[in-house]
């Protein structure tokens, strides 16, 4: 496989879709006139990914078991993995993903408290074994970030998860960064977003195959 496989990362409202755009609209111009930097996320990347992202979130009150949870934003990501992000990365493009597999085990293992092996094994099965190149973990207070979150409208049924579940998320973020430094490199997300996106981009030039020019 010859593309690459850039993951965003963090808590509600880090930046992450801000950042990604701001990156991908750069990275365009620096990656060589023979690649695409495909933009995704997850949930929803692809178009049964829509309908499950529908199910996971739209609706504050609806009753998804923990259970039902985890599978679910394992079967997005099958699909995703299998559709999209593998055919691209095999035409050598950039793909630039807004959640990804560390975003289950912060979320689902140490927000929701699931083992890991169960978390583990979700993700293999979703993924046959595909990881990120690079991580960027934006890393913010939570409740700066779900103040941001709060001021677009009404919350979606994670964000409206208590404060606890959050701190318990970021934690998690930083366990795997530990736990993960040749993969993942934390981003201080509590500055104006022209001072992130350089950050970013300096990152980028030093990492191999990526920039062209
Ligand atoms: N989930 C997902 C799981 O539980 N398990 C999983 O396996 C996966 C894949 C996804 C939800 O699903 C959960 C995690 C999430 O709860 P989502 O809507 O995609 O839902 O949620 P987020 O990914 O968190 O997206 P958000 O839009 O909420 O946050 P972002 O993308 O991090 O932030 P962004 O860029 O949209 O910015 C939020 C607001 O802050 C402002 C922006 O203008 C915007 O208004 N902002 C800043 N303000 C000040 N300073 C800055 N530097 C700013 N950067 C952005």
């Amino acid at each position: 496989m010859s593309g690459k496989f850039i993951v965003f990362e963090g808590v509600e409202g880090a930046g992450k879709t801000t950042q990604i755009q701001q990156t991908a609209t750069w990275l365009q111009t620096h990656c060589g006139k023979d690649r695409s930097v495909i933009v995704t996320r997850e949930p929803g990347g692809t178009s049964l990914g829509g309908q499950i992202r529908q199910l996971l979130l739209d609706d504050p009150d609806s009753l998804v078991s923990d259970r039902t949870e985890l599978l679910l934003y394992g079967a997005d990501r099958a699909q995703h993995v299998e559709s999209l992000i593998r055919p691209q990365l095999q035409l050598g493009n950039i793909v630039l993903c807004d959640r990804f597999t560390d975003s289950t085990i912060a979320y689902q293992g140490y927000g929701r408290g699931f083992d890991r092996a169960d978390i583990d094994l979700v993700n293999q099965i979703a993924t046959g074994g595909l990881q990120s190149d690079l991580t960027l973990w934006l890393d913010l207070d939570v409740s700066i970030g779900l103040k941001r979150v709060a001021l677009r409208g009404k919350p979606d049924r994670m964000e409206q998860a208590t404060l606890e579940f959050h701190q318990r998320i970021r934690s998690g973020y930083q366990e795997l960064a530990n736990s993960y430094a040749n993969r993942i490199v934390r981003i201080d997300a509590d500055r104006p977003t022209v001072e992130i996106q350089t950050e970013i981009q300096s990152i980028l030039m030093q990492m191999k195959g990526i920039v062209t020019r």
